[in-house]
């Protein structure tokens, strides 16, 4: 089905979850779907997505900035955040394009804030000054038992690439993101989803597909009849 219209202002949609759940790849298949339907779609990642936050991301997952503590790491992801919705993301949207971005504000208050011990107030702050109005619509929380995750992400990295800062986190660590996203989903549902991301790659983009229906393009589809 292609959409005639093109909306008043874009939609923003983030994915979150833990190591390896899929969010990339689901992010790739949601946006083909999308630019089959006629839209403009913008995707991106965080840390990263501009060349300043890019540089960010390789300092933060080489492991150098976390001698400096999670609230210093919360405080480089809000410098690479702020950077990246300046300049792209709030940009974007503006124009009218979809912007689908693989982790967002809330993987700050799952790593740094759940598991860092950052204090939620300190977290908010910063969110506000990175994100400003530049908020998403729509949270696609993908939720995979954190050793089915890790091993997912183990069997993906080449023989040589070694698992990054987060990556070589204990069990336990990843156990608790996953609960982390899972409590941020339950204090938003209008915002969050949660999608069962065992399931397989073609049955978890369906469910997202069915998600940003319901949520954005039916509505549009009735108008334009
Ligand atoms: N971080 C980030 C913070 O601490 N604070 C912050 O504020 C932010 C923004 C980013 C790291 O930074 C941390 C979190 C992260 O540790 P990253 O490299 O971007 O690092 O890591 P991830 O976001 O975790 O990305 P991954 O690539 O590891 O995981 P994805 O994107 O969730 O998974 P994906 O799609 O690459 O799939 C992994 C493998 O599983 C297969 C894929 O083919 C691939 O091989 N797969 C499936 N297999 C079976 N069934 C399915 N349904 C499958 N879906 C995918």
């Amino acid at each position: 089905m292609t959409f005639q219209m093109t909306p008043e202002k874009g939609r923003f949609v983030t994915f979150e979850g833990g190591e390896g759940v899929g969010k990339s790849t689901q992010l790739a298949r949601l946006a083909e779907h999308l630019r089959e339907c006629g839209f403009e779609v913008v995707t991106t990642r965080e840390p990263g997505g501009t060349e300043k936050a890019e540089k960010l991301r390789d300092f933060l997952l080489s492991g150098r900035a976390a001698p400096l503590g999670p609230l210093a790491e919360a405080a480089l992801f809000s410098a690479a955040r702020a950077d990246h919705v300046a300049t792209l993301i709030a940009p974007a949207l503006k124009r009218g394009a979809w912007v689908l971005c693989d982790r967002f504000a809330d993987s700050t208050r799952a790593y740094q804030g759940a598991r860092g011990g950052v204090d939620a107030k300190t977290l908010a702050l910063l969110e506000r000054a990175a994100v400003g109005e530049t908020r998403p619509d729509l949270t696609i929380v993908l939720d995979l038992p954190a050793g089915e995750g890790m091993a997912r992400a183990a069997s993906r990295r080449d023989g040589g690439e070694r698992a990054d800062r987060f990556e070589s986190e204990d069990p336990s660590f990843h156990e608790g993101l996953r609960h982390a996203f899972l409590d941020i989903a339950e204090s938003e549902p209008e915002r969050c989803c949660v999608i069962d991301a065992s399931l397989s790659v073609d049955d978890v983009a369906r469910t997202v597909r069915a998600f940003i229906h319901d949520r954005f393009l039916a509505h549009a589809a009735q108008a334009a009849q």
